[in-house]
């Protein structure tokens, strides 16, 4: 499988590169951002991708440090309420039921921003669970990859880390519920649009492993989405321009009754057919990855901080 990836080198360089599945990544000539692959179009981007892929390998996957797949001006966003799981959860958790009800069916979807590239998390690394917070979920979508026209170019694992507790309480609280420390995380590698063949009938499963032994684990496919995924990504371009593209996750259509709650300690494991798999240790306090701020200048902490903490 092909992965667009974004990495450090030995020396602690941000590159970005062509990885093919043996280890071997091959290097985009001109050392382009994320940023500026998704300024290309559709066509130019498969191109160049295509192109890239006939050069000699450069790097090897085990010597570089991949990083998320996001830099420049690109933003994290997230669509809501687009499963009926997700519809009855919320119903479930929430004093305001009927607004949940109301959006699943409205035109206008729901979308919130979720994270500026350099607060998001990649394999391996930590995500988090708010201290103050009773009642937390990982939350498992299929994410789209949009250049500067708002076209799908690619897709991703991503991760939706949330608050139950938190929004349940008021929905005004969903920008708490939803953006902290070690809430966004997003799979290393870009699986380019034209590599899937058909993203209507995707399974994707969740796994939260605790103590050795599975705490929670579901499953579900792209098949019960609720929505166009294009269709939300013409919302979000309707309203303002993306110079650098977007990854736009697109809601959770796995959510775990409210006897369960994600806690510090445990490992979240999640799987995209045909895209990847994107597995990351939790931590019970947000403010344990304030190196984020540190891993802005020096990519290769991120090393470092890999495997510390789960089970
Ligand atoms: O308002 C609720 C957010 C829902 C969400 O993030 C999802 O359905 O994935
Ligand atoms: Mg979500």
């Amino acid at each position: 499988m092909t992965r667009i990836m974004r990495f450090a080198d030995d020396s602690g360089a941000v590159r970005t590169g062509l990885a093919d599945g043996t280890g071997a990544i091959r290097a985009f000539a001109g050392a382009p951002r994320v940023a500026d692959l998704l300024r290309l179009s559709a066509g130019e981007l498969r191109s160049l991708v295509e192109s890239t892929a006939e050069s000699p390998p450069v790097f090897d996957e085990k010597d570089v440090v991949a990083l998320p797949p996001l830099d420049g001006l690109m933003e994290l966003w997230a669509a809501g309420v687009t499963y009926e799981r997700s519809r009855e959860a919320r119903v479930a958790e929430s004093t305001e039921q009927s607004i949940y009800e109301r959006v699943y069916d409205a035109e206008r979807p729901e979308l919130f921003f979720k994270a500026q590239p350099w607060r998001v998390v990649t394999e391996g690394e930590p995500i988090a669970v708010r201290d103050d917070s009773e009642l937390n979920v990982p939350e498992p979508e299929l994410g789209l990859v949009l250049n500067r026209q708002g076209e799908t170019v690619g897709y991703v694992v991503t991760d939706d880390v949330s608050s139950r507790s938190i929004e349940g309480e008021n929905p005004l609280y969903l920008p708490q519920a939803k953006v902290y420390g070690g809430s966004a995380a997003v799979s290393p590698g870009i699986v380019p649009a034209w590599e899937i063949a058909d993203a209507s009938s995707l399974a994707i499963r969740l796994v939260v492993r605790r103590g050795g032994a599975v705490a929670f684990e579901g499953e579900t496919s792209t098949a019960a989405f609720h929505r166009d995924p294009q269709g939300l990504a013409e919302h979000l371009w309707h309203a303002q321009p993306f110079p650098d593209g977007a990854v736009l996750c697109t809601g959770t259509g796995i959510v775990p009754e409210m006897d369960f709650t994600l806690s510090g300690g445990d490992t979240v494991e999640i799987t995209v057919e045909g895209v990847g798999v994107l597995t990351n240790p939790v931590l019970g306090d947000q403010a344990e990855l304030d190196w984020l701020v540190e891993a802005v200048d020096r990519p290769l902490i991120r090393r470092d901080r890999r495997g510390a903490a789960g089970s």
